[in-house]
């Protein structure tokens, strides 16, 4: 999720003009957003996908204008956490022009919002998007009539297509330059106040002759589909088998571009890094080459790894087949006090972990949030994918990885339902579900690769931050003090502090001091293995495949995946629940289930192969 929400709004420029596009769920608010100005904003096909505000200027008519991509939202008057972010910003900041965005075919339930708007006498621009779905459904607008009726602009418009994209962008230009007057809307009880003006007869007398619908909606390809995809008795085994097609795509294509990756950088260390650093002194050398370049070549090599993860992710969020899996395990999910929306979110984590805790505030239920954020952190995330695919392939080289790679996903679903099934009773959900399936769409390649594309700097943005660093601080804890070497280094030294509590569960101190600083981020765990061994690139699957078994090589993949993911995901999970009680519990909790179950499978796995 992407994990690049939550920007925030600046303090109001009188010469910036302010937009802000509002309307329901899975409207088309984040694609607008992104079409308009070329952000990476995060668009998938369920409801709820954005739950913090995102911003990004734009230049209009030689004027700058600050867009604000919201949360989608029911009701003005909405309770759940991303519903009243929308009612903070819209109190604290002024706007000039509300864009409130409409599916076009669900346009009988959602122009209540734009009704109430009107009410509140605010400037907007209406669009009617998925004008493409409205259309093939047999859907008749008259945007002209409508506009005259709510005195407001009203534009069909296919966001994700473009269609009607520059008549949407003159409107909206028109919209600012009318130099509306700037408003701020009002408290709460002026939208409690707005509930009795926007009656069923005044939606209707609105739509009369505007909005022809057809007696029956004409049957479309998503119930078909659904006949298959969502069938009581193959719909699960379908998920699960495309799981494993999408991690087998990933290990056997994901494995040969990491290869490539590696043998530009490779070109690159003999070729150009090495010449240039010659005349400088060995340790300095030995610096730059093992510990700086060490940490830039392995970040290097995730990246076609990243893209490849991250396209297949966001086909499979952009087609709307992410959001069956709620409906698939909403049945399991509530009887261990969960919905089918935590089981999205567990899938979202698969991705990052961070954008699917903040996903939680979708949910009205705090009891529900805090059980759904507790397993959310065992969702197996791409940082810790490009561990495992590393160590996997060096400690399992000739089986299939892919199979090993999957028995991971798996391990980490069960664990996330055990721990759900524990704790239900703590975190007790009354919060009742109703699932809206959204039609499948197809996902457009601008589309896959804006989200891809967004993956990608994200990770570099990340790596810069803390792989490097965490490579350079293994560098100098792996070689100092001077002179020192193996056990005697400070690395060493701390690495062998835990061994008595990381030797029965078969993880030596190398392994444990990259899992010291795994605990940063698992970004690192690859690059400070590669300082730690001294070698770099498949040199460090060849270091580790010598000194580590299989079972000692899983063992320490179980470990990884089991305890906490990373800062980030910490300082979320106390934002998000204000509670340092809960978040320092979860932490607690993740540990404890790491070292049983590599206990578990460790001395069982020994005793067996005995
Ligand atoms: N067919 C069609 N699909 C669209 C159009 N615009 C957006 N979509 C799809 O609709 C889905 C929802 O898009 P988003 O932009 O994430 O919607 P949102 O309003 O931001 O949703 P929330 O953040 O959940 O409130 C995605 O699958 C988009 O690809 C459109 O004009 N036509
Ligand atoms: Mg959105």
């Amino acid at each position: 999720m992407t994990c690049h929400a939550g920007a925030t709004v600046a303090a109001k420029n009188n010469a910036v003009k302010r937009v802000a596009l509002l309307g329901m769920p899975n409207t088309g608010k984040s694609t607008f957003f992104n079409r308009m100005t070329g952000a990476t904003a995060f668009v998938g096909n369920w409801p709820g996908v954005t739950v913090d505000l995102m911003q990004a200027n734009v230049k209009i008519n030689g004027e700058t204008a600050e867009f604000v991509d919201l949360p989608g939202i029911y009701d003005l008057n909405g309770f759940s956490e991303d519903e009243k972010v929308v009612q903070r910003f819209l109190q604290t900041f002024p706007v000039d022009l509300m864009l409130v965005i409409i599916n076009a075919s669900q346009i009988d339930r959602q122009i209540r919002l734009p009704l109430q708007i009107k009410a509140l006498g605010l400037p907007a621009v209406v669009m009617l998007n998925m004008a493409d779905e409205a259309k093939r459904y047999g859907i008749h607008i008259t945007p002209e009539i409508l506009s005259e009726r709510l005195g407001m602009p009203v534009c069909l418009l296919s966001a994700k297509y473009g269609k009607g994209y520059t008549n949407a962008y003159l409107t909206i230009a028109k919209g600012l330059a009318a130099q509306l007057q700037s408003c701020i809307v009002g408290n709460t009880k002026e939208y409690l106040e707005l509930e009795g003006q926007v009656t069923p007869s005044a939606i209707q007398s609105l739509l009369t002759g505007a909005v022809v619908m057809p007696s029956q909606l004409r049957k479309n390809i998503t119930t078909t589909i659904d006949r298959i995809l969502l069938h009581p008795i193959f719909g699960l085994p379908i998920f699960f088998a495309g799981m494993f097609v999408l991690f087998w795509f990933v290990w056997n294509l994901g494995l040969p571009s990491q290869d490539i990756a590696d043998k530009v950088t490779g070109w690159l260390q003999s070729n150009v890094i090495e010449p240039l650093v010659s005349p400088l002194p060995t340790v300095v050398q030995d610096f730059i080459l093992s510990g700086l370049w060490g940490g830039v070549a392995t970040v290097a090599s995730f990246v076609p790894l990243i893209l490849l993860f991250f396209i297949m992710m966001a086909i499979l969020e952009d087609s709307g087949y992410l959001s069956r899996s709620a409906y698939l395990m909403d049945a399991l999910m509530s009887r261990l006090g969960l919905d089918g929306r935590s089981f999205v979110l567990q899938m979202m984590g698969f991705g990052c972990n961070v954008p699917a805790l903040m996903g939680t505030r979708v949910m009205r239920s705090k009891a529900l949030r805090l059980l759904t954020m507790l397993i959310i952190p065992f969702a197996l995330c791409s940082a810790r994918l490009q561990v495992f695919v590393f160590i996997i392939a060096a400690v399992f080289p000739n089986g299939n990885g892919a199979i090993v790679l999957f028995s991971l996903y798996i391990l980490s679903f069960v664990i996330a339902l055990l721990t759900a099934a524990l704790f239900k009773g703590v975190f007790k959900n009354e919060e009742p579900f109703v699932l809206e399936l959204p039609p499948y769409r197809f996902p457009t390649m601008r589309q896959i690769f804006l989200r891809a594309w967004g993956e990608v700097t994200h990770f570099l943005r990340r790596a810069s931050k803390f792989i490097i660093l965490g490579c350079v601080a293994v560098w100098f804890l792996t070689n100092l003090p001077p002179g020192a070497t193996g056990l005697d280094t400070w690395g060493g030294k701390l690495g062998s502090l835990f061994s008595p509590i990381m030797q029965p569960i078969g993880i030596d101190t190398h392994l444990t001091l990259a899992l010291i600083f795994g605990f940063i981020a698992k970004e690192v765990v690859i690059g400070s293995l590669a300082v730690i061994y001294g070698v770099n690139g498949d040199a460090v699957g060849g270091a580790i495949a010598s000194s580590v078994t299989f079972i000692q090589g899983y063992s320490f993949c179980i470990f990884c995946l089991l305890y906490t993911p990373c800062l980030t995901t910490i300082a979320t999970m106390y934002k998000e629940s204000k509670s340092w009680k809960y978040t320092g519990f979860a932490l607690l909790l993740s540990f404890v289930i790491a070292w049983v179950s590599s206990f578990i499978f460790y001395q069982g796995a020994s005793l067996l192969t005995r």
